[in-house]
This record gives structure tokens, C-alpha cells and sequence, in this order.
């Protein structure tokens, strides 16, 4: 695959001979266009998203870390931004591999350097089937008011992985402190549909969920698919371990299908109108009606990292349905 840096170093595309792409912004490490290989977009991002790195982006897939919105009673967490400060810092590009296709005598990584090698020159002739991108964040590259507001020795790397018919992303924390601390993590993925009103959310059955724009209350999804057909703002916690398949069910066909890894929580967030119109950077007004975030994350509660100790969690987003994780 080609990997091509924007002339001002703040993106980096990544393209399979095939035709599928991707393209993320090193402010946030936020992804803000993955498409098919025939060229539709898959994820939604705002006509008005600032790509600047003055605000965080307002679609595709934000980085949540280390707190989920904000958390007043949480001393560690209690100063910082909504969302954290992962989705408005610049973050490294730290490389990319490929994996070749099966007939080239089968997948192996061929791992290069941002600068092309002999084996990714043998990569790119076999055809790739995925190309991953390294990203990677630390308490060293934060300015110092972040730093100071959450003072904590960390390392995040972020993996994106385009692969022909999904896309995965995977965050690794690492505890470099001589102290623990507590985090959320979560990937605030905006799914682009096109139409939200034949779209339905499926594998919550059973679920429960804070539903946060109903007094934060504790509720059980009943059985069914999941309609949005209103402002909807809800913390799911799926029973089911290993996490089995949400899928985002358009006119009766399987539009995406999202797994976890160590990612226990589900929130499902749709603004509608009033809340979208309430946001300069949310465009065009009726937008909320071609996406549905559907967020892979660990906020339910905080996890604790003691020194040393690492968490990984990531998603997996497959254009289609998938089978249930076996
Ligand atoms: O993921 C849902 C949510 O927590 C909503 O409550 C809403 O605040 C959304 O995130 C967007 O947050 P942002 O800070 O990006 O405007």
C-alpha cells in the first residue's frame, strides 16, 4: 500500500492497491476518513470538524482517554477537559506494516520504516491485504498544562489497522509511573448511515444501560433492536463475554458490525436535532440524521494501572455483518 504524508506533516493516508483508504490526523491520532474499496465513506465527519488542532474533531473517531466526559468526583480526573486530552494532542506517527496476501506464500508481516524496504516493495507487489499505522502519545509530548492538570508517567500507542473489509483500531496504556493511576478509554467512533430513521442497533438485547438523557437512571434493553428516533445517550454494558457483535442494521441489511476487545461498555449517542443545531462545529444541521456513534470503550468505571502494568482494548468495525466472535 502507498502511506503518503501531507505536504504539512499533519496527516497521514494510507491507501491499499485495492482501493480502500484511510486518513488520520496526528492531532488526536483521530481518524477522519476510512472508505471502501470502491470509495464510500464509512465513517461521518462534520462539514464544519475543525482540522486545524484548535478543537477537538467533530466526527470519525476521537480518542477518548483517560476520562469518559467528565468526572467532577474523580480527584485524579477532575480537572481535565471533557474526553480527556488524547483527542486534542499532537501525537507521533511511529510507522506502519503490511501484511501481504495469502497467495504470496502466505500472511507475514513485512514490517518497514516510514521509508519504503525491500519487503515492503515485495508487500506492495503481493497486493496487501492491510496496511497498520502506529501512533503513539506519551506524558513526555503533552505541554505542560496538561501534564500538570493529570501528572501521571504514561504511554499510549494507537494502532489503526485498514483491512478490506473492516477497519480496527487498538489502544495499549502503559503505567510508566512509580505510582498507579486510574483511566477510561474509549474510541468515539461516528458511523456514517444513510439514513438514521431505517437504521436499528442490534446485539444490546438484555443489555444495561445508563441512558443519560433520562437522569442518568440504570435500565435493561429489552429484547430487539435498538431504534434512535430521538436524542439517545447511553452507557450499554452487554453481559455477554467474549463481546458479542453490535451491529448497525440499515434497511434491513447489515450496514457495520462492531466487536471488542477488553472493551466491556457500548454507548450509543445520537444529538438529533436540537443538541446538533446547539453545536457550532456540527454540520450540516441535519447531519444527525446520516450518523450514529457507536463507541467501543472501559467507562463504565475506572481501571487502575499499577507501575509498570499495560491495558490494551480495541475494536474492530467490519463493513457487513459479521459472525458472532466465536
Ligand atoms: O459519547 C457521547 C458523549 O459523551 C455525549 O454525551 C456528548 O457529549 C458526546 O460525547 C460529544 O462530546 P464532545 O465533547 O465531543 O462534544
Amino acid at each position: 500500500p502507498q502511506v503518503t504524508f501531507s505536504d504539512d506533516n499533519s496527516r497521514v493516508t494510507a491507501v491499499l492497491p485495492t482501493g480502500e483508504s484511510l486518513e488520520v490526523l496526528l492531532y488526536g491520532a483521530t481518524v477522519i476518513s476510512w472508505k471502501d474499496g470502491a470509495g464510500d465513506e464509512k465513517l461521518w465527519l462534520s462539514d464544519a470538524a475543525k482540522l486545524d488542532g484548535t478543537k477537538a474533531v467533530r466526527g470519525g473517531i476521537p480518542l477518548v482517554f483517560p476520562v469518559f466526559g467528565t468526572a467532577p468526583d474523580h480527584v485524579q480526573t477532575s480537572k481535565l477537559p471533557q474526553h480527556g486530552f488524547a483527542r486534542t494532542s499532537r501525537w507521533e506517527f511511529l510507522g506502519k506494516s503490511t501484511s501481504e496476501s495469502e497467495s504470496a506464500g502466505g500472511a507475514k508481516a513485512a514490517t518497514s520504516s516510514s521509508s519504503s524496504s525491500s519487503s515492503a516493495a515485495a508487500a506492495a507487489a503481493a497486493a496487501d491485504q492491510s496496511v497498520k499505522l502506529d501512533f503513539g502519545l506519551s506524558s513526555a509530548n503533552l505541554d505542560d498544562k496538561t501534564r500538570a492538570l493529570w501528572p501521571f508517567a504514561f504511554s499510549l500507542i494507537y494502532g489503526v489497522t485498514l483491512n478490506r473489509d473492516s477497519l480496527t483500531t487498538s489502544l495499549v496504556v502503559t503505567n510508566d509511573d512509580d505510582k498507579p493511576f486510574d483511566c477510561q478509554v474509549l474510541l468515539h467512533t461516528y458511523l456514517r448511515v444513510k439514513d438514521i430513521s431505517s437504521v436499528s442497533i442490534t446485539g444490546l438485547d438484555g443489555a444495561s444501560y445508563v441512558d443519560k438523557v433520562d437522569g442518568a437512571k440504570t435500565k435493561t434493553q429489552s429484547s430487539g433492536a435498538v431504534q434512535i428516533t430521538g436524542e439517545t445517550d447511553r452507557v450499554y454494558t452487554p453481559a455477554a463475554v467474549p463481546s458479542a457483535p453490535v451491529g448497525v442494521v440499515e434497511g434491513g441489511r447489515a450496514a457495520f458490525s462492531v466487536t471488542r476487545d477488553s472493551l466491556g461498555d457500548v454507548v450509543v449517542w445520537n444529538p438529533w436535532a436540537d443538541k446538533a443545531a446547539a453545536m457550532a462545529d456540527f454540520a450540516p444541521a441535519d447531519g444527525f440524521r446520516r450518523m450514529v456513534c457507536v463507541e467501543a470503550g472501559s467507562v463504565a468505571d475506572f481501571q487502575t494501572l499499577e507501575p509498570g502494568d499495560a491495558f490494551e482494548g480495541a475494536q474492530t468495525i467490519a463493513i457487513g455483518s459479521r459472525a458472532a466472535a466465536a
